[in-house]
C-alpha cells in the first residue's frame, strides 16, 4: 500500500488553502445549524502530529465523513446519526477498564488522555456494506492505554462496549430493539496491540463529531467498519473470545475477525469492489484490497489461518 514518507506536515499544511478554508466554513455552518459538533470544534485544532502510517490517498471531505454514518444507537438511516447525535453528552466521560489488567478502574477520559501524544492517521475505511472513505483520524495507539493499565499474561482478547443511554440515544428507545445493546466489539490481543490499531478522538485535527463516535472510538483500518466501535465506555481484557454485536446478530454473515477480504464474499453480496463515498453518482467502483490495503503490515497476524473459515 502507499504510505507517506516521514514528513513534518499535517493535513492543514498539505491541503490547498481554499479547501482548508472551505472546511472551516463547513465547520462554521455545522455550528450555526446546531448540528452535532462539540464546542471545541470551532476553536484551535488538536495539533495532532502526522504519522508515517498514513495513506497518501485523498481524504474524503468532512461533509461526507460526518453526514453518511452508521451508528444504530441514533437510528439505522445513514443520515440519522448526523441528525440525532447532538443529544449525546460526551463530557464528563469515563471508561471502565477491567478484566485481566493490573490496574482496573473507572478512568476519567481526561486522565486517560493525559500525556498521550495525538497523531494524525489518514486511513482507508471500508464498511462491510461495500462503501469506503479515506478518513484523517486523530488518535493514539490503543497499545498506549493497554500498557498503562498493565495487561496480565493470561489475557488473550480485548472486549469493548458502547454507552447505553436511551434518554440520549433514540435508536436505543426503539422496540423491538434494533440490536442487543450495548453495542459490543472485540479484538485478539495481538490485533489490539498492533501499531495500526488506534483510539480516535478527532477527525481533521478537530474533536470527533458525535455521529463519528465521540468522545472516543476504536479504528481498525484492515477490518470491516463495524469492528471500529464508537463512544466506548468499557474495555475488558479476557481469556476467551468475547461476544460481538454483528456476530451475535447473524453469525453466518459476520465473523469475529471480519478482516477486509475481496476473496470472501458476504453471503448476500460481493466484497470484490467498493464504492468510495463522495465520488458522485457515476463514479466507478474501485477494487477492494486484501486487508483493505494493509496486507504488508498485518498479514503476519493470520499466518497459517484459513481466512475463509475465520472470516
Ligand atoms: N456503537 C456503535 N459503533 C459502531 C456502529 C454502531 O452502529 N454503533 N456502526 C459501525 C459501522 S457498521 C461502521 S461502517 C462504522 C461507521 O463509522 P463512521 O460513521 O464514523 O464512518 O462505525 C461502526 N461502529
Ligand atoms: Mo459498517
Amino acid at each position: 500500500m502507499t504510505q507517506r514518507w516521514k514528513n513534518d506536515l499535517n493535513w492543514s499544511d498539505v491541503t490547498p488553502k481554499q479547501v482548508f478554508l472551505n472546511r472551516r466554513q463547513i465547520m462554521a455552518g455545522f455550528a450555526a445549524s446546531g448540528l452535532a459538533l462539540s464546542a471545541g470544534m470551532a476553536q484551535a485544532g488538536l495539533g495532532a502530529k502526522p504519522s508515517i502510517l498514513s495513506t497518501d490517498e485523498e481524504p474524503n471531505a468532512l461533509e461526507d465523513i460526518t453526514a453518511y454514518n452508521n451508528f444504530y444507537e441514533f437510528g439505522t438511516g445513514k443520515a440519522d446519526p448526523a441528525e440525532n447525535a447532538h443529544s449525546l453528552t460526551t463530557d464528563p466521560w469515563a471508561v471502565q477498564i477491567d478484566g485481566l489488567v493490573d490496574k482496573p478502574g473507572s478512568y476519567d477520559l481526561d486522565d486517560l488522555l493525559s500525556g498521550v501524544t495525538l497523531e494524525e492517521r489518514i486511513y482507508r475505511f471500508r464498511c462491510v456494506e461495500a462503501w469506503s472513505m479515506v478518513v484523517p483520524w486523530v488518535g493514539f495507539e490503543l497499545k498506549t492505554i493497554l500498557d498503562r493499565v498493565g495487561v496480565q499474561p493470561s489475557a488473550k482478547y480485548v472486549a469493548f462496549e458502547t454507552l447505553v443511554r436511551p434518554e440520549e440515544m433514540p435508536g436505543q428507545r426503539r422496540f423491538p430493539p434494533i440490536l442487543d445493546w450495548p453495542y459490543r466489539e472485540g479484538l485478539r490481543l495481538d490485533e489490539a496491540m498492533h501499531p495500526l490499531t488506534i483510539m480516535a478522538t478527532g477527525i481533521y485535527d478537530e474533536p470527533l463529531p458525535n455521529q463519528n463516535g465521540a468522545p472516543l472510538r476504536l479504528v481498525v483500518p484492515w477490518k470491516y467498519g463495524f469492528k471500529s466501535i464508537k463512544s466506548i465506555v468499557r474495555i475488558t481484557l479476557t481469556e476467551d473470545e468475547p461476544p460481538t454485536t454483528w456476530n451475535m446478530q447473524n453469525a453466518r454473515e459476520y465473523g469475529f475477525y471480519s478482516n477486509v477480504n475481496p476473496k470472501v464474499d458476504h453471503p448476500r453480496w460481493s466484497q470484490a469492489s467498493e464504492r468510495k463515498i463522495g465520488g458522485g453518482l457515476f463514479a466507478k467502483r474501485q477494487p477492494t484490497l486484501m486487508f483493505n490495503g494493509y496486507e504488508d503490515q498485518v498479514a503476519d497476524l493470520y499466518a497459517g489461518m484459513d481466512l475463509a473459515k475465520f472470516y
